[in-house]
């Protein structure tokens, strides 16, 4: 089933010169990138993208580092999309990440792991409703 999904290359990421490589993977991969920006997100948008981690010990640090810097947004389009991209970003803890995944290859991290994907259809529309607005950020 044909799906998009938002996936972001956060601060970190963008520093660390990786943005190429988060793009060719994508590409390789067959899937088709729609949509694409450079924002430096403000706190209010950073708090929307991740209401879902209100109130969690980390929630602090998260918004904190995920505004700290620029970050690259992309709608990413393809057959089960959303599946496919979490697939290839690898879980949340860049230690236990597989090799070959995104962050299983160049995170050592579990904040500071290179990219964000959404987990569901649902939450691809949402996130992507606050990213590509106009008030999340400049640049
Ligand atoms: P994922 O990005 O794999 O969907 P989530 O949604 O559980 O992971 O977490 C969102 C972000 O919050 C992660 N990418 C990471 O930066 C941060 N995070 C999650 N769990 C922790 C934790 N235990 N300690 C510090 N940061 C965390």
């Amino acid at each position: 089933m044909l799906e998009r999904t938002i996936l972001i290359v956060k601060p970190d990421g963008v520093r660390r010169g990786l943005v190429g490589e988060v793009i060719r993977r994508i590409e390789n991969k067959g899937l088709k990138i729609t949509r694409l920006r450079m924002i430096y997100p403000s706190i209010e948008c950073i708090e929307q993208l991740y209401d879902v981690h209100k109130g969690k010990p980390f929630y602090k640090d998260l918004i904190e580092f995920m505004s700290s810097g620029p970050i690259i947004a992309m709608i990413v389009e393809g057959d089960e999309a959303v599946k496919v991209v979490r697939n290839l970003i690898g879980s949340t803890d860049g230690r236990e990440a597989s090799p070959g995944t995104i962050r299983g290859d160049y995170a050592l991290s579990i904040r500071e792991n290179i990219v964000h994907a959404a987990d569901s259809v649902e939450r691809a529309e949402y996130e992507i409703k606050v990213v590509f607005s106009e008030t999340c950020g400049d640049f």
